[in-house]
């Protein structure tokens, strides 16, 4: 008996027989359920298949409870080998194979034709080729920041070696010394066009190694070599190990080896045939066309993890935000959740802006807790969702372009795998100021619009930035906060007061109506705040009443809003962000939806400005208090 955590440094000959005869009898089910499905994607799924096996008997998980909080993290990162990983799940135990096979690729069955979180034994969805070594490098840090100390291994295929994600995973691997991180590349040396040697030639061996990677090269169809490599990966304690397995795409089936042919073509009936023949097995799909008629059996559902709680350490007073930018009350919030208490899990990533993005007072407070990633910002989005899902409180904080916009497959896809992380853009709008065009973040909202789970919030000030940021901070899902650079005065009351003083708590989906009056409704959203009620106050002093409505969470409106809208003669949007696609199409969708018979203006950002401080770029947008005004007075005819 060979124990589970690659302890032994290699198995018995009776051991590595009953893996090849399982090797054998997943390959007929890989077939069987690709058949089936007439879609999917064998070939690589034959070559991986040794490797699967080796991983998930041998890894500390257990089929009986396979979300144990120590269970060893297996991340497979060619998520179209599904039918592999199926086949290998369903015989080590994690829900019966007859379901998986009959259910493929089946609309309402979970075994989509790409991994998905809601398999047991899956700890990542991927697909998108590229992002599951940097999952994994997630995984083997939050095992450090929880102390639980798990191992992981990330199974890839060196078709994704080509993708410039994976070198950013691998350096970061190597400087933070994840000795306990283990990857397994299936080098069958085929992808869809062909050779990968022709397509995009890749030293993969050479690529681990040159960053500082130990390298073991093995015959990936060889269970006891590749049991023993990954033993031998396992027992460095001094840096991550990638195993390097030498396999053949289609293996076991003579007409599908070598062929590109079979990456992602199922076999035709007769085809199918002849290859359970091949090996020795009963062809059974007739068989399964019957149960795929049947209602899928529910399987197990993974437990919902929220992320730990956080305490606050000393809250400071307004004052201490009445001259500053909001991203400095980000960082002021980020210090005091990390003073508050120092044994709660906790990461904050950075990708070489931590002065601009303020997280340096926490590097300087937790410095075991900042990860640096350098300039690789689509790893930095991938290894913060997979922290975030394993028990620590993670926070990344970047400009607007590069924690949104450079990255928004990465954020789709943390989407998808329902992570937890705080996303903290400053920088965001004109406001950038002299950066110019390419720094120009103005589609903040419209990004996280599409995908289904994410919130926004726009603080309109920094003492709003600060409770925001310490209200939501242990709040489950994932929250983008964004806000610019630029130093703004707080909204205060007509009596002068700070709006967002003592006695104010911030409430997600809250709209703050810091001015009431009924000859029109103004609201705006984020840094052109001031300037909205700079405008308001002149024309109050003209006797015209006009209400302002800050909307902090523009992607979820409340119901008095729609009240407000119904009840003004007209609605004016301002927001420092593309016109359509930020507040206005939010609320111009709350009227149509809800048939409020008003008219709402848009007064955003019509095109990308050049370089200049930010106060003259927003009086050439019309975001300060003139252009505010005017906007005002072209709807009023005044
Ligand atoms: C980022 C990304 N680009 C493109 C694709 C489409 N695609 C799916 S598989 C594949 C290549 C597969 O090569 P490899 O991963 O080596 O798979 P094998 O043929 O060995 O199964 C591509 C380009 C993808 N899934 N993700």
């Amino acid at each position: 008996m060979v124990p589970r955590g690659f302890t032994s440094p290699t198995i018995d000959a009776a051991t590595a027989a009953r893996l090849e005869d399982l090797a054998r009898e997943a390959r007929g089910a890989v077939l069987t359920m690709t058949t089936l499905a007439q879609s999917g994607h064998p070939g690589g799924s034959l070559s991986s298949l040794e490797i699967f096996l080796v991983l998930w008997s041998f890894a500390n998980v257990d089929p009986a409870d396979p979300w144990r909080a120590d269970r060893d993290r297996i991340v497979v990162s060619h998520g179209h080998t599904s039918p592999g990983v199926y086949a290998v799940l369903g015989q080590t135990g994690f829900f019966p194979l007859d379901e998986a096979i009959a259910h493929f690729r089946q609309a309402g069955s979970p075994f989509e034709g790409h991994v998905e979180r809601s398999v047991p034994g899956v700890e990542w969805g991927t697909g998108n080729l590229g992002q599951g070594l940097s999952a994994g490098v997630g995984f083997a840090l939050a095992s450090r920041a929880t102390g639980i100390g798990w191992k992981t291994f990330v199974a890839m295929s060196d078709g994704e070696q080509h993708k410039g994600q994976v070198a950013e995973a691998r350096r970061l691997a190597a400087k933070e010394d994840l000795a306990d991180l283990t990857v397994v590349v299936d080098m069958n040396g085929i992808q869809i066009s062909g050779k990968t040697s022709e397509v995009m030639p890749v030293d993969v061996a050479r690529d681990f190694a040159a960053d500082g990677w130990g390298v073991i090269e093995v015959d990936g169809h060889d269970v006891v070599a590749l049991y023993e490599a990954i033993a031998q990966a396992c027992s460095d304690v001094e840096r991550p190990v990638a195993v390097v397995a030498h396999t053949v795409i289609g293996k076991g089936v003579s007409f599908m080896e070598g062929q590109a042919e079979y990456h992602g073509r199922a076999l035709t009936t007769e085809e199918y045939v002849r290859a359970m023949q091949e090996l020795g097995l009963e062809p059974v799909v007739e068989r399964y066309r019957e149960s795929r008629r049947v209602p899928i059996r529910a399987i197990r559902e993974r437990p919902a993890l929220r992320p730990p709680a956080l305490v606050v350490g000393s809250r400071r007073a307004w004052t201490d935000f009445s001259d500053t930018d909001c991203r400095s009350a980000w960082g002021a919030a980020l210090a005091d959740l990390a003073a508050g208490d120092p044994g709660t899990p906790l990461a904050v990533l950075d990708c070489d802006l931590a002065a601009s993005v303020k997280t340096e007072a926490f590097a300087r407070l937790r410095p075991d807790r900042f990860v640096q990633c350098g300039v690789g910002e689509h790893n930095a989005a991938t290894v913060a969702g997979a922290l975030s899902v394993s028990g620590v409180a993670t926070f990344w904080a970047d400009f607007g372009v590069f924690g949104a916009d450079e990255v928004y497959n990465q954020q789709r896809l943390n989407d998808v795998n329902g992570t937890h992380l705080r996303l903290v853009l400053t920088h965001c709008g004109l406001d950038v100021g002299e950066d110019g065009k390419t720094h120009q973040c103005l589609d903040y909202v419209g990004l996280f619009r599409n995908l289904f789970g994410w919130r926004v919030v726009v603080p309109a000030d920094p003492l709003q930035t600060y409770k925001a940021v310490l209200a939501l901070a242990d709040e489950p899902g994932n929250i983008a906060f964004a806000m610019g650079r630029s130093k703004i005065p707080l909204l205060r009351t007509p009596d002068g007061a700070p709006w967002f003083g003592d006695g104010y708590e911030f409430r997600y989906g809250r709209v703050d109506w810091v001015r009431e009056g009924t000859d029109g409704l103004v609201l705006v959203m984020g840094t052109p705040a001031g300037s909205a009620i700079e405008a308001v106050d002149a024309l109050a002093a003209e006797s015209v009443r006009i209400s302002v409505g800050v909307v902090s969470s523009p992607l979820d409106l409340p119901d008095d809003l729609a009240e407000a809208i119904a009840a003004a003669p007209w609605v004016l949007c301002i927001e420092d962000h593309h016109w359509r696609t930020g507040l206005w199409a939010s609320v111009a969708e709350m009227t149509a939806r809800r048939a409020l018979g008003v008219r709402v203006h848009p007064h955003g950002v019509t095109g990308y400005q050049g370089s200049g401080p930010a106060r003259d770029l927003y009086a050439a947008a019309g975001l300060d208090a003139q252009g505010v005004r005017s906007a005002i007075e072209a709807i009023i005819g005044a």
